[in-house]
């Protein structure tokens, strides 16, 4: 009998903590599929967050490090500049990037690391019990803003767009792991920004890949895909918002 689909070699056979129709693991598996195909396995190193996705490193088998919250892009600075041959990757969502973390993607962004970044916007604190993030929608009802987010609790923080206009930013790119044709582009855009490293390309890439949190967001899998579509996109617009490697 032929074989027509198998896992990953990257991606560990094991039973994930994640709860279902959560995006982290559709996140795991796109990029150890893209380490697989790039032949980047034994060069590679990523850096797990603080989040819910604190231990992505035993669902990925490539070597992995955990750091403070929201220090990946000051540790991957750190890794890339000491070691300049290796595949250097941060794993971050938006509490731990766009939060407590803003200054560190900021400040690595504007000098132009040589690092990939794979931003998780799943509009909540999922880890620590669904509370509102930087990237809440307005409206949005989470653990802190039981009657909606206004904008007296601020509005959506943008951060690919923040980071765009930074000239050290040479990739930005934001994705939605949505349903099949959303997740097929962000696996594209995943490979392009992992590319951009093995190529030695002058900067920083990140993807933002909007994520389901049907937890925290009380919704059923299928409801929380739909939401990102109809409701998280208004906010946080699909598309490349900046390559300057492409003509
Ligand atoms: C220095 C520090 N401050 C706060 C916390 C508590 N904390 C743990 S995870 C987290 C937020 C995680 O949210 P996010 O990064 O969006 O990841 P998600 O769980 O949604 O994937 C916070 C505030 C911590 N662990 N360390
Ligand atoms: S709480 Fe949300 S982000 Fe965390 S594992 Fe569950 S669905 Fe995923
Ligand atoms: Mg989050």
């Amino acid at each position: 009998m032929q074989k027509v689909f198998t896992r990953t070699p990257t991606l560990k056979d094991v039973v994930t903590h994640y709860c279902p129709g959560c995006g982290h693991g559709i996140a795991h598996r796109l990029i150890a599929e893209v380490i697989d195909e790039l032949g980047i396995h034994d060069r590679t190193i990523g850096i797990a967050p603080v989040g819910c996705a604190v231990l992505a490193y035993n669902y990925l088998d490539v070597d992995m490090i955990e750091v403070a919250h929201g220090r990946a892009p000051a540790v991957a600075t750190g890794m890339k500049r000491t070691n300049p041959d290796k595949i250097i990757f941060s794993y971050q969502g938006d509490g731990d990037l766009a939060a407590i973390g803003t200054a560190e993607i900021i400040h690595a962004a504007h000098r132009a690391e040589k690092i990939t970044v794979i931003f998780i916007n799943n509009a909540v604190f999922g880890m620590t019990g669904g509370q509102m993030a930087p990237t809440t929608v307005l409206g949005q009802v989470t653990a802190t803003t039981p009657q909606g987010r206004t904008a007296n609790d601020g509005y959506p923080l943008q951060i690919s767009e923040l980071l765009a206009i930074l000239p050290g930013a040479i990739y930005v790119e934001r994705c939605a792991l949505s349903g099949p044709a959303q997740v097929r582009k962000a696996k594209k855009a995943l490979r392009h920004a992992f590319e951009l490293q093995v190529s030695s390309a002058p900067g920083l890439s990140l993807v933002e890949l909007l994520s389901a949190c049907p937890t925290y967001w009380r919704m059923t899998p299928a409801e929380a895909m739909d939401w990102i579509e109809k409701e998280m996109t208004k906010v946080f617009p699909l598309g490349c918002l900046k390559d300057t490697t492409s003509d």
